[in-house]
């Protein structure tokens, strides 16, 4: 099997990416681009989210050429059957950036109560900000008193008491304002998602409309709850991020050293694995075995809080996951949750690697399990690396093959630092939007997708906007693609146009900020509420865009819900099933810009996804009464 036959080159832009299919095809191990290949050609009602089990007197399919069934046996027709299967998408990102949330906010408030090992409150400052910002006192209190004071506050945003959550506060009032009036401003973390469910039921919510407004009330339960908690309390568990420099692709991986992947997105065991890959007694042990030392790595968003707060260097994205094994350098790969293949397990038995699954909502046949246990957070992270230690021996070295030299990359981006070197406040940045140095600024974020050549969108997308001065933010999957191809350092400044390379300059910044994970777009919400408050306007007037060239995860169906949501218009480069029902399509791509201020588009060709958004950001600044460009009328020649 050899994915149809195509050449690796136009599977990946990456040489290590390309290099590892090839180990693959010559040793016989399927990836995920031979698997979709079986899959071919993929199911089309399922395509068009025209299909439906939620109950059994399905399952039913409506045809989308008129001929046959256009109703379920329930009566549902197109509309709501895709309307349905949406909510039902959004229900399932939001719920787990939201349980990761909680995951965290269990952890800190057990800190809190000093009942774990190895973790601390690392960042008093911001945990006094969040605890005025929830308007608990903290004079004359202990910093774990105020941290399990914030705790509990958090836990109710998770039950179903309350009118709203208490960091919608951070949006513009205007913005609340009007979910008030569309009434879906986020009540309960819990309680948006489970709604969903509900209303998806047989029966139900019949009107696609009212479903498709709780999507976006279920997302912003995510974006200005479940994500956002996590990414505070990570922040003041683990340290908020500040610019750091480190390296990326395959090249991270050690010839002479035990090799740890962490993988998944949660960073409660990786930064208790780093600590426990400097402990003396593991690096003896590691020597004894023959190694000269012990080299964790990140891939994915464990990779991604990794990197931001301790600078440990990733080895790739969502497509690396499979083909780090390959290289027969890989000791052990630790993983917790989220876009974790089940196939990994299978690759590690061609190779001496152990998968070692943690949490116990993520079990993996075929995986050792060590069940992560905040009480003993440091103990199990020395038993992983221990594990992993003593897989050394069993490595063959006639089969290492490490394809390329690591990339260098900054990364660390939090909105603390970001307004930091603004000197405090958003408003250099306001001016230089202004004056049309920096013409607006994209997010650009998402996954890979086997459906379209890896790293392909993000790169390509984010090139063709830093070169007309668009400041570029990126978390997740897209950070590491732009990583990879070296776009993310201060040097990287002379890609850009001459107003954002000036600016860059000025401050000793790439022109794309790596803002985390995907809970971190949490992060780029809170920046484009200060920004909008510094300007006095809602956020859907700023000269803002969002992209994910290469989703795959129901994540990334919440996250762009979020953003479209608190105003941001929203670039998709993988089609999202909801193409059978003109209605949802219509609503999403057009009448929701009269509703929220924003809309989706679905633009395959990062090219033309460029020009889109060009377009859209010079429309918005017409619309600040800031200078525009006529994007349609530059001269033939220009890239664009
Ligand atoms: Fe069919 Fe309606 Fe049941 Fe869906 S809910 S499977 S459309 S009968
Ligand atoms: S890891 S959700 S593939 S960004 Fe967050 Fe990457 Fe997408 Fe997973």
């Amino acid at each position: 099997m050899t994915a149809n036959g195509r050449r690796p080159s136009r599977l990946t832009i990456n040489a290590d990416a390309q290099a590892m299919i090839d180990v693959a095809r010559a040793e016989g191990i399927e990836t995920v681009w031979d698997r979709l290949a079986a899959q071919e050609p993929q199911c089309g009602y399922c395509a068009l989210g025209l299909s439906c089990r939620n109950c059994a007197m399905g399952p039913c399919r409506i045809d989308p050429f008129g001929e046959g069934p256009q109703k379920g046996v329930c009566g549902a027709d197109a509309d709501v059957i895709v309307a349905r299967n949406l909510g039902r998408t959004i229900a399932a990102g939001s719920s787990s950036h939201s349980d990761h949330g909680r995951d965290i906010l269990e952890v800190f408030r057990a800190t809190a109560r000093g009942e774990t090992t190895g973790y601390r409150i690392a960042d008093e400052a911001k945990l006094s900000r969040l605890a005025g910002e929830l308007g608990i006192t903290t004079e004359g209190r202990g910093t774990l008193e105020i941290a399990e004071a914030v705790a509990d506050a958090l836990y109710e945003d998770y039950g179903s008491r309350k009118e709203s959550l208490a960091l919608t506060g951070r949006a513009p009032e205007a913005r609340r304002q009007l979910w008030e009036q569309l009434h879906i401003t986020p009540r309960g973390i819990d309680r948006e998602p489970v709604e969903m469910l509900h209303r998806t039921h047989m029966g139900v919510d019949n009107d696609y409309v009212n479903i498709l407004l709780h999507g976006l009330r279920t997302s912003l339960a995510d974006g200005w709850g479940g994500s956002m908690i996590a990414t505070e309390l990570s922040d003041i568990m683990f340290g908020t991020p500040t610019p750091v420099v480190s390296e990326v692709n395959l090249g991270v991986l050690e010839f002479d050293q035990v090799n740890i992947a962490m993988h998944g997105h949660n960073p409660l065991l990786s930064d208790v694995v780093v600590s426990a890959a400097a402990d003396p007694e593991l690096l003896e042990l590691a020597r004894s075995h023959g190694a000269t030392g012990i080299n964790v790595v990140g891939l994915c968003c464990t990779g991604n809080e990794m990197m931001m707060r301790r600078g440990v260097p990733i080895a790739g994205n969502h497509l690396m996951q499979e083909l780090v094994m390959m290289t027969g350098a890989l000791e052990a790969m630790v993983v917790d949750y989220q876009c974790i293949m089940p196939s990994v397990t299978d690759e590690a038995k061609c190779y001496h690697t152990q998968v070692i699954s943690t949490s116990d909502k993520a079990k993996f046949p075929g995986a050792t399990h060590i069940s992560f246990d905040p009480a003993r957070g440091i103990e199990v992270a020395r038993q992983i690396v221990r594990l992993a230690v003593d897989v050394y021996p069993n490595r063959n070295p006639d089969r290492v093959r490490i394809p390329v030299d690591p990339v260098r990359m900054m990364a660390g981006f939090s909105v603390e630092t970001i307004l930091g070197a603004l000197g405090g406040t958003p408003k250099p940045l306001v001016d230089a939007i202004a004056s049309g140095d920096i013409r607006g600024a994209v997010a650009v974020v998402g996954c890979n997708n086997p459906k379209t050549p890896q790293d392909y969108g993000h790169v390509e997308l984010t090139r063709r906007l830093i070169e007309h001065d668009i400041l570029v933010l990126v978390t997740g999957c897209a950070a590491v693609a732009n990583g990879k191809a070296g776009q993310m350092l201060p040097e990287s400044a002379a890609l850009a146009g001459p107003g954002l390379r000036a600016v860059c300059e000025s401050l000793g910044i790439p022109p794309v900020l790596h803002m985390g994970s995907c809970v971190d777009n949490s992060r780029i919400l809170v920046l484009a509420g200060a920004l909008a408050d510094a300007l006095g306007v809602d956020i859907d007037q700023l000269p803002l865009a969002g992209a994910a060239p290469e989703w795959y995860s129901e994540k990334a169906v919440a996250i762009g819900a979020y953003v479209v949501a608190s105003g941001v218009t929203t670039v998709l480069g993988v089609q999202p099933p909801i193409f059978g029902s003109p209605h949802v399509v219509e609503l999403l791509a057009g009448g929701l810009d009269g509703v929220v201020g924003a809309r989706f588009a679905v633009e395959p060709d990062p090219v033309q996804a460029a020009l889109l958004i060009r377009r859209h950001i010079e429309a918005k600044r017409r619309g600040l009464g800031l200078p525009a460009f006529d994007v349609d009328a530059e001269p033939v020649g220009v890239a664009v």
